[in-house]
């Protein structure tokens, strides 16, 4: 029997990208000569499509594979695909929720203590030869501190449940309060950015979470404020933030996510109480085998069965 056809729209690992082309016939659209051209010429031969939470499937792309079945993508995050369309042609997609809520909940408050810290600033300190001639500054207190979370889907409680071992009061803000969630509900995100002294963003990218951190939510977090985010770039106006931590109006940033990666303000480097990383949440050996397995066994499930184990 003939391997099933599938189109990858992106590199992921070469470990992954050779386990798939071994069970099925690959075609890897960014090694096409002209992408587009080759999607208008074979896109109808596709009835499955591998990509990522950063490649996912455009309109446009969409629009070149009428027979398409399903999407299975490596992340967690849906929000380069365009939904709405997927729904109303009822294609499947599935991405790789929970395998990745402790690595990106252990990124999150690594970031917390590396921002109130200085961690990254202090470790510059020393390799630059500084301690030789003075003593570092104090920094801020982590334990004990309140915790705001914007989000509180499962990474967003992952971090609630590390919270708990600094000590620290959770209250969370998303659309509606979750009932059954043991943490204040706070409906107005920037009472939750008055109240907390540590802001982390955990919601899902997207049109309807376009700079919900806005400089509003900054002004409220304040000077002594730390922000955090590990979500999406595009939920944080980026411009006031970096207005706010320029102006000293806001207290620190520990960023792992930004609106146009990967360019990041250069205006931040010489600030001690940014943390800049370049988006590595997920980015550990055994979070990223989780992920890629995940994807094959969505792919196969569909295949057998017509159905996925983690579909959106
Ligand atoms: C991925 C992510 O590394 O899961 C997500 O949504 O942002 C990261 O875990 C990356 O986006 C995958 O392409």
């Amino acid at each position: 029997m003939s391997k099933p056809q599938v189109l990858q729209i992106g590199a992921l690992s070469e470990r992954f990208n050779q386990a798939l082309a071994e069970r099925y016939e690959v075609s890897a659209l960014w090694q096409q000569a002209d992408p587009q051209q080759f999607l208008k010429e074979q896109g109808a031969a596709f009835e499955l499509v591998v990509s990522s939470a950063r490649f996912g499937c455009s309109a446009e792309q969409l629009a070149c594979l009428p027979n398409l079945r399903a999407i299975c993508s490596f992340g967690v995050g849906y929000d380069p695909y365009p939904l709405e369309l997927l729904r109303d042609r009822g294609i499947a997609i599935s991405t790789t929720p929970d395998v990745l809520n402790d690595c990106v909940a252990d990124l999150a408050m690594g970031l917390i203590i590396d921002t109130a810290r200085q961690l990254a600033a202090s470790d510059r300190f020393v390799r630059d030869g500084q301690w030789l001639t003075g003593n570092y500054p104090l920094t801020r207190k982590v334990s004990g501190k309140k915790l705001g979370i914007v989000g509180l889907g499962r990474i967003g409680q992952a971090i609630a449940q590390r919270a708990e071992g600094f000590a620290m009061p959770v209250r969370y803000h998303k659309r509606s309060e979750d009932l059954s969630s043991p943490y204040g509900y706070a409906a107005d995100l920037q009472e939750l950015a008055r109240w907390a002294d540590f802001l982390v963003v955990a919601c899902p990218g997207g049109a309807a979470t376009h700079h919900l951190i806005n400089a509003d939510v900054l002004a409220a977090l304040g000077a002594t404020g730390i922000l955090v985010n590990i979500a999406r770039g595009s939920v944080v106006d980026q411009a006031a933030l970096v207005t706010a931590l320029l102006d000293g109006a806001l207290g620190g940033a520990g960023l792992d996510v930004f609106e146009a990666e990967p360019a990041v303000p250069e205006a931040l480097f010489g600030l001690p109480n940014v943390v800049l990383l370049p988006h590595v949440g997920s980015g550990t050996h055994e979070t990223r085998l989780q992920m890629e397995e995940l994807v094959l066994a969505n792919l196969q499930a569909f295949i057998d069965k017509g159905e996925m184990l983690t579909p959106l």
